[in-house]
């Protein structure tokens, strides 16, 4: 069979160079192979707890990583082990790490243990949090395991190619581009295109013409369902026709390709790659005629779902089998006549696949022996330590007998180790010699090491964390300059865009009329249509934008237009920005803000505040709540001289409401993580945040009239709460605590009380027992009254710190009901 080498790369080259390639590509293949086999063994004999592999969906891989250059992101899903290989950033030793969890950076790059195997990434970070030159290096970001949860972030990851091509401010930036030439690559499996947010990325990225190129990879099942359940037509590539760029519309350039065919893969991706890379076009690949050698994961067998002729149709086109096939019967006849193949006979290409064999079954031990002695050393620091004890303990037998069990285990876990020690120290309880010292020791260490291990990282542990920037007080003109409080964030940012170059601003009606309360008017017009802009109505990937361009070195500000519409955004806020840090152990991040805007308007879909919600799903990313507009622009100020992840929620009914327009805008800083004492009292110390503490505030004055005096204190910044624990040294002096918000009960405020009362040991002060107050139970009701009787009033605040002074003091302050 003849074969034109021309296709193959855009660039001539040598045939020998060419055999080199295709024999080199091969070997990563059955490498890779190799991994997947192997790995599935582990997890059935008990070494790894679950695998996920990609065999047979390696040789798209191969050409994916040829056309992948210096600089380009990937945004991927599960399969993508051969890629990650084919660039040099997975080893199969690294792979095993992955595998068995070795908690260990430098044994598992990708997560340092945390994520199961299959989750690749690359490191943005410097070990001191800087970024890298990542113009320099393949980049991937983390992968998470929600389906389609990749795709909001490639979308940001691909449009800061764009606007590093476009806007003059940022293109000094070299750490991150070189004049937007860099690709960003996603990849998702057929099935999970069935997910919106697959459907509102393609969409957006559309619209936005931004160089993505996007790979599906289809073996036609999404675990044990046919993709007649899942796709219209059974066919993404078919459905998203109306996509295609023509003469008239700007649109995809969409490719259809075999799996199995390395030929016409290799010309599809450095096809797509130009285009992308070149004339800012988003790409579709559908490849197609994949195949799942070994069913989905570990958990199941395909044999149970798959008829018997599909299981033959995949084995006969594995695409590494055909592969083999065509390097086999390749021939190419030169000019002179001569036959030029890629092997002699069979028996190299053998040989070659027993050297993948080999080099993998090595690694693998490499990579199990380094998880073990880790673990080891320890097992046998505790087994001498216990071995001591027994002798000196009235408890021997037992001590000895969970020793010999330990020492017994072939391969133990921490939790085996540190289980043992635990148990055995309770039998040491009474007794007092220097090897009991030695057992609270280890155990000690052993709970400050697996913090490090297990819980390190959710937040910015480096020196730029937001935590290290001090409070800076807004300053004011001698004449009260007294304006709309819009005014205030509307210049506020002003400055900032002025002060910082690579920020951007973008959400619904964001654009064009500076956003739906005016608090950017006219800034578009200012600096641009790329730096202020419009988006479609799509929440999940207005954050996926977001988490993108922040990975890429920017600094964008994205907007949800209320808080009522987070919930559309909240998945991928918890799944992905909040994880990030922690899923790759503090070697990626994305220092997004997120703005929004909520609390008391009117109605059930306009009047929300879900802060347990968001408080609980969103660990790894502060939320702020700040009170009135000058605090929230000092909460911008000080996010953007840091580098951390921000939900900053401003008060809806606030806008309009008369503040007094400080002259230093931009610097002011609000501290994050402080509360703030905004009325000092004796009697209780409420706490509030957002817009409930105008109406506390008012409560208060009403409560002065009967005499009692609260001490109201402004939580502000809700993740994290209240650092310096001045909550606690508030009810030292009032003995009495009552936290109100505007959440379902058991919400917020239920978080704030746990943290004054449990965490501050706020409970030694109390002299009544600490209540909570907040909105009933169901969505906020619409108009004046459906308010007054969802939410907290002045009325029922008044009633409730009233009541609990009559518990406390019935004389003085008699029943009102
Ligand atoms: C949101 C979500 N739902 C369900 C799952 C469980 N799940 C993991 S993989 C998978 C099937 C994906 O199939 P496909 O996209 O075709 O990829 P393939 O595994 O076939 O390559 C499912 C349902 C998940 N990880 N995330
Ligand atoms: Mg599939």
């Amino acid at each position: 069979m003849l074969q034109e080498t021309k296709s193959i790369t855009s660039n001539q080259i040598s045939f020998s160079d060419f055999k080199k390639e295709v024999l080199n590509d091969y070997k990563i293949a059955k490498i890779s192979r190799e991994c997947s086999l192997l790995g599935r063994r582990e997890v059935l004999t008990g070494k790894a707890k679950f695998g996920i592999f990609g065999d047979g969906k390696e040789v798209p891989q191969l050409a994916m990583a040829k056309a992948f250059k210096k600089g380009d992101f990937r945004s991927g899903y599960y399969r993508d082990q051969t890629f990650m290989m084919a660039l040099g950033e997975l080893s199969p030793q690294q792979f095993f790490a992955g595998l068995y969890a070795h908690a260990d950076i430098k044994a598992d790059p990708m997560s340092a243990g945390r994520q199961m195997g299959g989750h690749f990434a690359t490191h943005s970070l410097n070990d001191d949090g800087s970024w890298k030159n990542l113009t320099k290096q393949y980049n991937s970001s983390a992968d998470i395991s929600p389906t389609a949860g990749q795709m909001p972030r490639l979308l940001g990851l691909a449009q800061a190619s764009k606007v590093y091509r476009n806007e003059k401010s940022v293109q000094k930036n070299t750490n991150f581009s070189i004049n937007g030439n860099e690709v960003a690559w996603g990849t998702i499996g057929n099935a999970s295109t069935s997910e919106g947010l697959f459907f509102e990325t393609i969409n957006a990225a559309g619209v936005l013409q931004v160089p993505m190129v996007m790979s599906v990879w289809d073996d036609e099942y999404g675990i044990s369902v046919h993709a007649k359940f899942q796709t219209t037509k059974e066919s993404i590539s078919e459905i998203l026709k109306g996509f295609q760029r023509d003469s008239e519309y700007n649109g995809y350039e969409i490719f259809i390709v075999n799996g199995w065919d390395y030929v016409q893969l290799m010309d599809v991706y450095q096809k797509a790659a130009t285009i992308a890379r070149e004339e800012h076009v988003p790409v579709l690949i559908h490849v197609k005629e994949l195949t799942q050698p070994q069913g989905h994961s570990t958990s199941g067998s395909h044999e149970r779902y798959k008829e018997k002729e599909r299981l033959q149709w995949e084995k006969d086109h594995d695409c590494i089998t055909k592969m083999r096939e065509w390097i086999l019967e390749f021939e190419l006849e030169t000019q002179d006549g001569e036959i030029l193949r890629f092997i002699n006979s069979e028996e190299e290409l053998i040989l070659l696949e027993k050297e993948a064999k080999k080099e993998v079954s090595e690694a693998k031990k490499e990579a199990w022996n380094a998880y073990l002695n880790d673990i080891k050393s320890d097992l046998f620091k505790v087994v001498s330590i216990l071995d001591n004890a027994a002798k000196k303990s009235k408890n021997g037998a037992v001590i000895n007998k969970y020793k010999s069990d330990l020492s017994a285990l072939k391969e133990p876990t921490r939790k085996d180790v540190l289980s043992t020690a635990r148990k055995c120290l309770r039998y040491l309880k009474d007794e007092n010699f220097l090897e009991k010292t030695a057992l609270q020791q280890f155990i000690k260490n052993a709970i400050d090491s697996a913090f490090d291990k297990y819980s390190s990282q959710l937040t910015n542990e480096s020196s730029k964390s937001v935590l290290h920037i001090a409070e800076k007080l807004p300053s004011y003109s001698q004449e009260k300059n007294i304006v709309d409080a819009r005014v205030i964030m509307r210049d506020n940012f002003d400055a900032l865009l002025t002060k910082h170059p690579e920020i951007l601003i973008f959400g619904e009606d964001a654009g064009f009329i500076g956003d739906v309360n005016q608090g950017l008017e006219g800034l578009q017009e200012k600096f641009g249509n790329i730096r202020i802009s419009d988006t479609g109505i799509r929440e999940a990937t207005i954050i996926g934008q977001g988490i993108g361009l922040a990975m890429r070195g920017l600094r964008p500000i994205a907007e949800v237009q209320y808080l009522d519409y987070l919930l559309y955004a909240l998945q991928i806020m918890s799944d992905d920005l909040a994880t990030l840090r922690y899923r790759t152990f503090g070697k990626q991040k994305a220092p997004l803000i997120v703005r929004t805007r909520g609390h008391r308007l009117e109605g059930i879909w306009h009047a929300g505040s879900p802060l347990g919600a968001i408080i609980n799903s969103l660990r790894g990313i502060h939320v702020l709540v700040p009170r009135n507009m000058t605090k929230a622009a000092g909460f911008y100020n000080t996010l953007l001289d840091g580098d951390d992840p921000a939900l900053v929620i401003e008060c809806l009914n606030g806008y309009r409401l008369k503040e007094e327009l400080p002259t230093n805008l931009g610097e002011f800083k609000t501290p994050i993580g402080l509360v703030e004492t905004i009325k000092s009292g004796s009697d209780m110390t409420v706490v509030s945040y957002g817009s409930t503490l105008r109406l506390v505030e008012e409560a208060a004055k009403e409560l002065q009239q009967v005499g009692i005096d609260i001490e109201i204190i402004d939580a502000q910044s809700l993740l994290p709460f209240d650092i310096n624990h001045d909550c606690v040294k508030s009810v030292i002096k009032t003995n009495k605590l009552l936290v109100v918000d505007e959440d379902v009960p058991g919400g917020a405020t239920a978080y704030i009380l746990q943290e004054i009362v449990e965490s501050q040991n706020g409970y030694l002060y109390l002299d009544s027992k600490p209540a909570t107050l907040s909105a009933k139970a169901h969505r906020p009701a619409y108009g004046t009254d459906g308010d007054y009787f969802s939410k907290p009033s002045t009325e029922d605040i008044f009633e409730k710190v009233y009541e609990m002074m009559h518990e406390y003091n019935p004389e003085k302050f008699k029943r009102l009901y």
